[in-house]
């Protein structure tokens, strides 16, 4: 009887295969609300999967649980990105950030110290990339991955082709993976996932097993250390390198040396000087920006370096790069004190 059954259910499952495209999307379709089946661009996307291997079954049956998300799209529209540096700065410049970064670097010191003599990133960044992701793994972000990405695929049209793209990787993330449930993994409205924030892509790409058990997670403090110093390193973070300094403008300079974007350092450091352009402290880099920034007392200029360029390759807003920089700054002398205070035994 047992043999039967099995049978029976192997046949059942080859005709379920067999039956047409058609019949899958019809079936899926039932529900009341629309949902994403209803939509051609989701149906060129379902059939590039295919190709790629993957079930048409497995596939209209998990779109048939999304749904839109407004909130998604309605953050999408509006990243912190959008303030003026004087808004944006206390987000992640202020005293929790500070002293969480130093009690997580003394928590991870060993992993830390391995990823900067490994990939040349000193421990300072990475904890900074951390704290200002998700304050150091407190907020790793509370969305299902599959919705927002195929929300912002789907309804954000300003960058439908990047969230194509991420939504592919993701189900090619899950099969690399071994998971076999893409409605589990939760992250940020835009889909970045971990400590780190990585999407699809860059997971796939940077995410590194850094404690050595044989899995890459990024939800796992050492392994997200271990990637983002990966992450800095193969978009060419250069080891001993300074990333950012203050400057003084002494006389008008051309206004196309100036950037307010995260555009590559193209300058050579003698040049800004020939035109009066003083650096406020040390920046040893092979290339150097100006940067100018909107601050809480005015316009602000800064020498930025190659490092600088490589921050924002993680995050393309030049703001992005400069909470990093100077949360980094700031970490790192908390730090150094705490250990000077504990020498002499305050
Ligand atoms: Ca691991």
């Amino acid at each position: 009887m047992k043999k039967l059954f099995c049978l029976l259910s192997v046949i059942l499952s080859l005709l379920c295969s067999a039956e047409s495209s058609a019949e899958v999307y019809s079936r899926a379709q039932i529900s009341p609300a629309a949902n994403y089946l209803s939509y051609p661009a989701m149906r060129a996307f379902i059939e590039r999967m295919v190709q790629r291997g993957f079930d048409r079954n497995y596939l209209v049956q998990t779109f048939s649980r999304i749904r839109r998300d407004e909130k998604i799209l309605s953050s999408a529209a509006n990243p912190a990105e959008k303030k003026p540096w004087r808004n944006y700065r206390p987000i992640f410049l202020n005293e929790t950030r500070i002293r969480s970064g130093v009690n997580f670097w003394n928590m991870h010191q060993q992993a830390l110290q391995a990823a900067t003599q490994r990939y040349g990133v000193p421990a300072e960044y990475i904890v900074a990339i951390i704290g200002v992701e998700t304050l150091y793994g407190r907020n790793t972000g509370k969305y299902n991955v599959l919705r927002s990405l195929t929300t912002l695929a789907m309804d954000f049209p300003k960058r439908s082709a990047f969230y194509l793209s991420e939504l592919e990787h993701y189900f090619q993330l899950i099969r690399e993976e071994g998971l076999l449930n893409p409605m589990l993994l939760r992250g940020s409205y835009a889909g970045a996932m971990g400590l780190g924030q990585f999407i699809s892509s860059s997971y796939r790409k940077f995410a590194i097993d850094f404690n050595g058990d044989g899995h890459r997670d990024l939800w796992n403090p050492e392994d997200a250390i271990g990637s983002v110093a990966n992450y800095f390193y193969h978009h060419g973070w250069q080891r001993g390198a300074d990333v950012a300094v203050p400057a003084l403008l002494g006389r008008d300079i051309p206004g196309d040396l100036v950037s307010t974007d995260a555009s590559k350092p193209r300058l050579l450091l003698p040049l800004l000087q020939q035109y009066g352009v003083q650096a406020l402290g040390k920046i040893n880099s092979t290339h150097v920006g100006l940067l100018e920034l909107f601050g809480a007392s005015g316009v602000e200029y800064w020498i930025t370096g190659d490092n600088f360029y490589v921050i924002t390759r993680y995050n393309h807003s030049p703001k992005y790069a400069m909470a990093v920089f100077q949360l980094a700054q700031e970490i790192k002398n908390r730090k150094n004190l705490q250990s000077i205070n504990k020498k002499k035994g305050i």
